[in-house]
């Protein structure tokens, strides 16, 4: 089912961001299957299309999450948020997700201006209320509670232990008067309410705007109904202001202001933006450039993001957007589920840091885990439709029986067998000699390339690498049809046909793996001596022209000994 036909516009550019993480601990592989892997994949694919692409990304430092990882670490925000953005910078990078840019809320110089601009446009335009209201508060520290300073009940779908502002399990939005059982963070006790003042923006003000997006927007379906059914109950007033000591100070004369930041929602998405005049600066020259992707009909923008962002994406941000007014409105909002998690022989959890139910991407890099293996393993559960399980057992296999089995192993012997008993370089065949089977193969192969396209077209990653996959247990199945070994001594000409088909096929992999496998394709193009054009996304199912010398194979999924394995 497609639910989504999105065709690249040509002469587009597009800019993709994924979401800012907070820089208040390590990534896991949840983050990674959410948004970051996707928005990778993506942006490959759409240069691999000859797209005009940049990729944004970069710590999200304020907020309460790290003041709270400042208090649990005996240093301040400033500190932790430097620590961990290097840590989840280095995490990425290790698995091949290279941004464009990988700024720094709290750092970029741009970041501040721009936001307290951004505010104080709205403002002038009379887009807030300012209003008195009953803010928790902890007595005994003397300090309002905003946000995840307080955990309760979500009043909505009654799971315990959840954060001030917003529930895990059913992603509403949480307030006083919905959060059950409201404790303070900071003391451990039960909270009090005291009146504050703060900055609210209306956003049932726009309530058509957004829903006018959406009708327009690039999105998956299950996005589109949960969107449809928040606007059916009509939005509310935000505040868009706290009571913290860290943050984005409010622009504002008024004394009221005094000690109150953005909420961190306000700054954080424009943090896409900021992100994006570092990286003008740097390439164009200019931060401003940075309008030819935020301001242009030339552009698309695409945020990629996991399940509990999409109230801030979808509504929030959209209803930012327009009021500012400066900007374009994103294309497209392309959000993926949580991963749970299973440690083998027991019951499917949510990925927790404290219970150890998660992998963490430094450690399995550090432990020699291959890049490539965790992508792929990733890529090819990604929870796109549904919440989906991830099971560390599941690796070790998918790397053995499907990318070594399959795929590597199928370069291992074709590549083999011809130097070996065939020639040193890609052999002629006669096309006088195509039997049905071959023709039915290379019109399989042309299949594969066109439906893959339509999935990497419409978002739906999880569906092509699975047919890409497929497609490597097709040649299996080819060889072991042709049995080269043995036709080669009957009939070397007719021989030299299986292989050349064979040919097209590896190389058909080499380009259309390469937004999921960077690393391994990366060899795949090397070993069939693939030029950068050949390697386009169009060009992936041309034929490989004979003659071209073959080098000796390299093992591109050596295997994982499972625990237990005899050695
Ligand atoms: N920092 C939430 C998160 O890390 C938030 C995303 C901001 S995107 C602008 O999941
Ligand atoms: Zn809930």
């Amino acid at each position: 089912m497609t639910t989504l036909t999105h065709k690249i516009s040509s002469g587009k550019n597009v800019l993709i961001t994924a979401a800012l993480p907070y820089a208040n601990g390590d990534l896991h592989v949840g983050h990674i299957a959410g948004a970051y892997l996707p928005s990778d994949i993506y942006a490959r694919y759409l240069r691999l299309q000859g797209v005009n692409v940049r990729t944004v990304c970069g710590s999200d430092d304020h907020g309460v999450a790290m003041v709270l990882a400042a208090l649990k670490e005996s240093s301040t925000p400033a500190a932790v948020s430097a620590k961990y953005h290097a840590r989840q910078k280095a995490a990425l990078e290790g698995i091949g997700i290279n941004f464009d840019i990988y700024g720094a809320t709290s750092r970029n110089k741009f970041h501040t201006p721009l936001s307290q601009k951004f505010f104080k446009k709205l403002f002038d335009q009379g887009c807030f209320t300012k209003k008195s209201s009953e803010q928790y508060y902890d007595s005994a520290k003397a300090s309002f509670l905003p946000d995840r300073f307080v955990r309760g009940t979500c009043g909505y779908c009654g799971t315990k232990e959840q954060n001030g502002d917003q529930c895990e399990n059913c992603g509403k939005e949480l307030d006083p008067t919905v959060l059950k059982d409201a404790r303070s963070v900071l003391s451990g006790e039960p909270v009090t309410l005291k009146q504050t003042v703060h900055w609210f923006l209306d956003l049932s003000k726009f309530q058509a705007q957004v829903a006018h997006w959406l009708d327009q927007a690039i999105i998956r379906q299950h996005t589109r109904s949960y969107v449809k059914g928040l606007l059916a109950q009509g939005l509310v007033e935000r505040s868009m202001t706290r009571d913290l000591d860290w943050g984005i100070p409010v622009p504002l004369e008024d004394p009221d202001a005094q000690g109150k930041v953005l909420y961190v929602w306000f700054d954080a998405p424009i943090g896409y933006i900021s992100n994006s005049m570092e990286l003008a600066e740097r390439l164009d020259g200019n931060p401003d450039a940075a309008n030819e992707w935020w301001n242009s009909d030339k552009t698309d923008v695409y945020h990629f993001i996991g399940e509990d962002n999409t109230i801030f994406h979808t509504i929030i941000w959209i209803a930012m957007l327009a009021a500012e007014g400066d900007y374009c409105l994103p294309r497209g909002v392309i959000v993926n589920h949580f991963l749970n998690f299973q440690k083998p022989g027991s019951e499917v959890e949510k990925m927790s840091k404290s219970r150890g139910t998660a992998v963490w991407i430094s450690e399995y890099l550090a432990g020699g885990g291959a890049p490539d293996v965790l992508r792929y393993a990733l890529a090819i559960i990604a929870p796109e439709e549904s919440r989906s399980v991830f099971n560390p057992a599941d690796l070790v296999a998918r790397n053995n029986s499907e990318l070594g089995a399959t795929i590597g192993n199928l370069f291992q012997r074709i590549i083999q067998f011809t130097r070996s008993k065939v020639s040193p370089e890609i052999p002629a065949s006669d096309p006088a000699r195509f039997t049905d089977l071959d023709k039915q193969f290379m019109a399989t192969l042309q299949r594969c390339h066109e439906e893959v396209t339509a999935d990497m077209n419409d978002f739906h990653f999880r569906d092509a690498i699975t047919k890409l996959l497929e497609f490597g247990r097709v040649c299996n199945r080819y060889v072991d049809e042709q049995a080269p070994w043995k036709m080669i001594k009957v009939d070397p000409e007719q021989t030299k046909v299986s292989l050349a088909m064979l040919f097209n096929a590896l190389k058909f992999l080499a380009v259309a793996l390469a937004p999921f496998l960077p690393d391994t394709t990366e060899k795949m193009a090397q070993m069939l001596g693939l030029s950068k054009d050949e390697r386009l996304w169009a060009q992936a199912s041309t034929p490989l022209p004979a003659g071209r010398e073959l080098i000796e194979p390299m093992i591109l999924f050596p295997r994982i000994e499972a625990e237990g394995d005899q050695k």
